[in-house]
């Protein structure tokens, strides 16, 4: 079927934990609202014939790549030809494919532009601007999209996969997190209209789903951060199979890492790493999530053999020697008993709702853990383990 999206590259803020507000660009798909970071998640099905049109409100020619894409075509107007790289009059390189022209220009060419491509493999991809992408991309005109197999059915679980039946890629339930980093000279020299030079470019702020932490663990859609609308927390049950998808859609690369759990990555850049005779998936602790890059892992927690009969197969240490006294230590529950709650020692306040267990997932650049310098911040969540038949349909991405 073809999926018709319509973008709007225009500008807005984004909100940071420590009080600062960022001049940022980027996409929305609804005319007349405000840029959202990252730009809005494009899920299409194997086989689809996807036209995104992308209407330029920016004082800047822009334009969108589709890495993983192949025999894109754009339209401004003329038709559907190939997208390709475009040159001025003494062939200076000024796109790296058709771009869309700013409004007010007086070369008077059209602001908005369509690109045409039939999604060909199933996985997790970027798309974002070609045009001046050095400053475009860390300005947040850059997103995600989600290729489904084309035999996908999420009612029925060998058929709910990341990559089609039968490549070990069956998942319960799935989170995307793309993660970039922030200089805010740049945005503020853009918003005031004054010069940049981007050798100097110095990120102060890291992004998981255009948010820092802690804001990261915030639900989808918190009013407080309107055009950031995506969370970036795990959860899952025990036994489930959780796809993570990680896409690194800044200029660093950022090695992402979660405690206590291996996670298997099954392909990298939209690619099964298997075929019929070879399986090249692997399992790490540490993802150096690669700018430009996407890399699907699957994994499932199991608690040290946690089971219903086996619920704690450790020696529990004396409360007195636990450390919830300490600041940061308020996801305890207070039991050590998934699903149960304890008292907790006077004076800690506990965030923990439920029993739950949390394990950190963060960037180990320590840099990037900061907001300006200040820990903890950027590129942090956290991964909740619920008690089973507890989450409903948290983590379905639709
Ligand atoms: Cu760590």
């Amino acid at each position: 079927m073809t999926v018709n999206i319509e973008l709007w590259a225009t500008d807005g803020y984004m909100s940071t934990p420590d009080g600062n507000s960022i001049y940022i660009w980027g996409f929305t798909d609804t005319a007349g609202k405000k840029a959202q970071l990252p730009g809005p998640r494009i899920v299409v099905t194997q086989g689809d014939v996807v036209s995104i049109t992308v209407h330029n409100l920016l004082p800047e020619a822009t334009s969108l790549l589709f890495p993983g894409q192949s025999g894109v075509l754009a339209d401004n107007g003329t038709g559907p030809h190939l997208a390709e790289p475009q040159f001025d009059g003494t062939g200076n390189l000024v796109s790296l494919t058709d771009f869309a022209d700013y409004p007010g220009n007086p070369g008077a060419n059209p602001t908005s532009i369509r690109y045409i491509f039939t999604a060909g493999n199933p996985g997790t991809y970027l798309y974002e601007s070609g045009t001046n992408p050095h400053k475009q991309v860390p300005m947040g005109l850059y997103g995600a999209i989600i290729v489904r197999p084309a035999d996908y059915d999420p009612a029925v679980p060998s058929r709910k996969t990341a990559y089609g039946e039968n490549t070990g890629t069956e998942f319960d339930r799935e989170y995307l997190i793309v993660v970039s980093e922030i200089d805010p000279v740049l945005h503020s020299a853009v918003e005031k209209g004054t010069d940049y030079n981007i050798r100097e470019f110095k990120p102060r702020y890291w992004t998981m789903n255009g948010r820092c932490a802690p804001d990261t663990m915030f639900a989808d859609g918190m009013g407080c951060l309107s055009n950031q609308p995506y969370g970036a927390m795990i959860m899952a049950e025990p036994g489930e199979k959780i796809l993570i998808r990680y896409a690194g859609a800044g200029i660093e690369n950022h090695p992402l890492h979660l405690h206590g759990n291996h996670t298997r990555v099954v392909a990298e850049d939209g690619r099964l790493l298997k075929n019929g005779t070879t399986d090249l998936s692997y399992k790490r602790f540490t993802i150096l999530t690669g700018s430009g890059q996407t890399y699907d892992q699957i994994f499932s927690w199991s608690g040290l053999g946690y089971s219903q009969a086996n619920p704690i197969p450790t020696t529990l240490p004396n409360l007195r020697n636990l450390g919830v006294g300490d600041a940061g230590w308020t996801l305890w529950s207070g039991s050590p008993y998934l699903g149960e709650k304890g008292d907790i020692p006077v004076g800690v306040t506990s965030f923990n709702e439920m029993g739950e267990y949390y394990f950190m997932l963060h960037s180990h650049e320590e840099m990037q853990i900061t907001n300006w310098g200040e820990f903890p911040g950027g590129l942090m969540t956290m991964l909740a383990i619920f008690p089973a038949g507890s989450l409903g349909n948290v983590g379905t991405i639709e």
